[in-house]
């Protein structure tokens, strides 16, 4: 008789019946599967996990070393069972060769069977492998083994191992009398000409500092008049420059100011023509900081590209944008642990001034993992 039926969860059948394996041994009964929502680890929303009902079969268990997950499943057959029969067929066979092959046992040999889980969901969020383990050997380190099964104290020590992987800059530092000049590179359409607005408009808004910008881009059609009407609506100067010769006194057009913005035009990163003219500008007036923005719904080949072609421009923080559109930040998080600049801001949406904050460490660990959502 099946006994003390247990609930696994995870992303797909294969890892849940996997953790089935890993607990219950060779001898495990499926009594049922279902699809179950939940928040999402990385990220926001909600994902699909399957979740297995599972017993171990004291007939079968301690009798044989060639380990099988018998499935039948005996509760009520819904379609989702129906349309799942076939898979299941399919991963039987899948579980009893890995096990004839003696992996599973090997898979993970250094983690307890407890974190496993927590190693799954990272892997699933698309941390790299070898991040996800380093995360969750610091998270086993961290604890006590009798912690293992305690999720608050997990999700604390790993949100403890995301902060270490995530450098964080002060904000621009503005000192009124001197003239601060930082500029925003980075990939087309990732948001710098609005983040340029929303910077300007708080500092001049909220903080009272004279704040001018500088448009180099002006290779789209009605890029500048873009940061143009920005300027009017928060009563801005605006100055443009057509080639590096020209940055020096467009800033100086600015006047008296406590703040230049420079906006530039994106660009590819594969483009390492473009990148390097652009290098051109910034080094004829050498900006005290030089921001890179990155989109976070990029991905994390495309991120890490950026960073690398973006290096020639001397880029010394990074912007993420559009967090309230990502859908997972396990690439984020694996470019920022090897980017070797610092996050300075944040930003979370369309609206200017207001969708726009200081980096803050702890705030961007729990986004990353999903413990705190976007306002
Ligand atoms: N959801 C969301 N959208 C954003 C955010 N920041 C900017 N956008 C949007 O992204 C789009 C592109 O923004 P821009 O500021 O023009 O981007 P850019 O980097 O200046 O683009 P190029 O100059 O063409 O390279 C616009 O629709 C913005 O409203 C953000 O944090 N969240
Ligand atoms: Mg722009």
């Amino acid at each position: 008789m099946p006994a003390n039926p247990r609930t696994y969860r995870a992303a797909t059948l294969k890892e849940a019946l996997t953790q089935v394996r890993r607990d219950l041994g060779g001898g495990a009964v499926i009594l049922g599967t279902r699809e179950v929502r939940r928040r999402r680890f990385l990220g926001l929303g909600t994902r699909e996990l399957v979740e297995v009902t599972a017993t171990d079969n004291a007939m079968s268990s301690a009798s044989t070393n060639t380990p099988t997950v018998s499935v039948p499943i005996i509760s009520p057959v819904s379609n989702f069972q129906a349309s799942f029969g076939d898979q299941l067929s399919r991963l039987h066979a899948m579980v009893e060769d890995l096990s004839r092959q003696g992996r599973i046992d090997h898979l993970l040999p250094e983690l307890p069977a407890e974190l496993v889980p927590t190693y799954a969901n990272l892997l699933e969020a698309e941390v790299p492998e070898a991040l996800a383990r380093r995360l969750v050997r610091h998270v086993a380190e961290r604890l006590e083994p009798e912690e293992f099964a305690r999720p608050e104290a997990v999700r604390l020590a790993l949100c403890d191992a995301v902060e270490g992987c995530v450098p964080i800059a002060p904000p621009i530092a503005v000192v009124p009398g001197t003239r601060r000049v930082v500029a925003l590179v980075g990939p087309t359409g990732v948001g710098k000409t609005t983040t340029v607005a929303k910077l300007a408009a708080n500092f001049k808004l909220a903080h009272g500092l004279r704040t001018g910008l500088v448009t180099v881009d002006t290779y789209r059609i009605a890029a500048v008049e873009q940061l143009r009407t920005y300027a009017e609506i928060i009563d801005l100067p605006l100055a443009v420059a057509n080639a590096p010769g020209e940055m020096r006194r467009a800033i100086e057009e600015l006047g008296d100011v406590d703040l230049v913005l420079i906006d530039t035009a994106g660009r590819s990163p594969r483009d390492e023509v473009k990148i390097r003219e652009l290098a051109d500008f910034l080094s004829a007036v050498r900006p005290d900081e030089t921001h890179l923005v990155l989109s976070a719904v990029a991905g994390e080949r495309s991120l890490r590209a950026a960073v690398e072609r973006f290096s020639i421009v001397r880029a010394d923080r990074l912007i993420l944008t559009k967090l309230d559109e990502a859908d997972g930040l396990g690439g984020v998080l694996s470019v920022l642990g090897h980017a070797d600049r610092p996050v300075s801001y944040l930003t979370t949406g369309q609206a200017v001034p207001d969708d726009i904050e200081p980096a803050n460490r702890a705030r961007l660990a729990r986004l990353i993992l999903g413990h705190e959502v976007v306002q």
